[in-house]
């Protein structure tokens, strides 16, 4: 198992066939907006017969709310799903969610994330950026092993396979530059995160 998890961003029939593809070497899968439109909640336990899957709708939503999706989603064999932590400190405490503190893309985020950093505790762990490894490191710095870190933004949005792992990311989320050629995971072979946490 290489620590990847593939971004099913694709209809759900080549969902399927890269996620079958990739069922020993993916650590997990993340299953968004794309498959859960076109399938449903059955995609989420379709595919998490496969391996782990996270849901990534970047719930933000008062409490509640989170909750009552986050049951339907685990209810459906999600292990977790991903929420906004611009939210912090109205979401409730949850070790089925990720909490987003950083994106791959400049937004608030980048004034806010390190003050996030503070509020994680409880939660699954975080989601922050594969194609700024410096902030890995110091995200890893500051949270210790406790805390899980999942980064996507690597391959099409610029970050090198491998590069957020050794930064200290426990796994690497990876689309497009897997979707286009599932083979590339072999670039994941060997790398063991320093963490060792499960997803
Ligand atoms: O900041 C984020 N950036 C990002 O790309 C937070 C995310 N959850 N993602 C997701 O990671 C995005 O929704 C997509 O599913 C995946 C990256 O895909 P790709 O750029 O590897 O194709």
């Amino acid at each position: 198992m290489y620590p990847v998890v593939v971004a099913l961003d694709t209809d759900l029939k080549t969902a399927l066939e890269v996620a079958r593809s990739l069922r020993d070497e993916a650590a997990g899968y993340k299953v968004g907006w794309d498959l859960v439109l076109e399938a449903g909640l059955e995609a989420v336990r379709t595919i998490s017969r496969l391996g782990p899957v996270v849901v990534d709708l970047k719930l933000a939503d008062v409490p509640h709310i989170v909750k009552r999706v986050v049951d339907k989603l685990s209810s459906a064999g999600a292990c977790c799903a991903i929420a906004h932590g611009f939210l912090l400190p109205s979401l409730e405490r949850d070790e089925r969610l990720y909490v987003l503190v950083k994106m791959t893309v400049g937004s608030q985020y980048d004034r806010l994330w390190k003050e996030l950093l503070g509020e994680v505790v409880g939660f699954r762990g975080v989601v922050a950026p594969g194609n700024e490894p410096q902030a890995i490191s110091a995200i890893r710095s500051s949270l210790g092993c406790s805390t899980r870190i999942i980064s996507p933004g690597i391959g099409a949005q610029g970050g090198r396979p491998g590069d957020a792992i050794r930064a200290g990311a426990d796994f690497e989320i990876v689309g497009r530059y897997l979707l286009e050629n599932p083979a590339r995971v072999s670039e994941w072979a060997g790398l063991r995160p320093p963490c060792g946490n499960p997803l």
